[in-house]
């Protein structure tokens, strides 16, 4: 006769609030960028330098169940962009090319309005719109920026292998070659 074993239903180690994308669970990791940590990426710095540089720009959440730069995990994170603009160019993150250029991404969109803006090797640049339910792929040789378009905080999800890495470096160089600015009220994406 075999012998049967009752086994606990534990709870999950993570809980999402999916009305903004709040995460809640052990070793969740926060960071804040304000406008002091991100003097590179904003065009006009007349502008820039007339701002409060304390101003938070953005705020993340991550979940790294595993050591990055590991192969085979998964990582989580929830991005929240204040409203907000230097000169007429709007509020956006740093964006980044990963450092394993064979790793992909899922971004997809919680709360808000704004673009996520895509840019190859060769720096062809192209946007899609962020909005509660859309869902992006973004290939592992893309580099991605986020920008908020709208006026209140844009937030949205993402998912990516624990060993694509982060290439800033490229980007602070030479930037995207298309910026997203406001003109007469409305997003325009400028290209170089
Ligand atoms: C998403 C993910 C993270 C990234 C964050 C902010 O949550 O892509 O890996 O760190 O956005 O973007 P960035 O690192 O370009 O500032
Ligand atoms: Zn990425």
């Amino acid at each position: 006769m075999s012998k049967i074993k009752n086994l606990p239903i534990e709870n999950p180690k993570y809980t999402v609030d999916y009305s903004n994308g709040n995460m809640q669970g052990k070793s969740v990791i926060e960071l804040t960028k304000r406008l002091k940590d991100l003097p590179e990426i904003f065009e006009n710095k007349q502008a820039f330098d007339q701002m409060d540089t304390e101003k938070i720009v953005y705020h993340v959440q991550a979940i790294f169940p595993v050591e990055e730069g590991r192969e085979g995990g998964l990582f989580y994170g929830k991005t929240i962009i204040e409203p907000g603009k230097v000169g007429n160019e709007y509020f956006m993150t740093k964006g980044h090319f990963h450092k394993n250029a064979n790793r992909a991404e899922f971004y997809w969109g919680i709360l808000g309005e704004g673009v996520l803006l895509l840019m190859n090797e060769k720096r062809e640049c192209w946007a899609e719109k962020i909005f509660p339910g859309s869902l992006h792929y973004i290939g592992g040789t893309i580099a991605h920026r986020t920008i908020n378009t709208g006026n209140t905080p844009l937030s949205f999800g993402a998912c990516w292998p624990s060993d694509a890495g982060h290439n800033y470096q490229e980007i602070i160089n030479n930037g995207f070659s298309a910026r997203l600015k406001e003109l007469d009220g409305n997003p325009l994406l400028e290209s170089e």
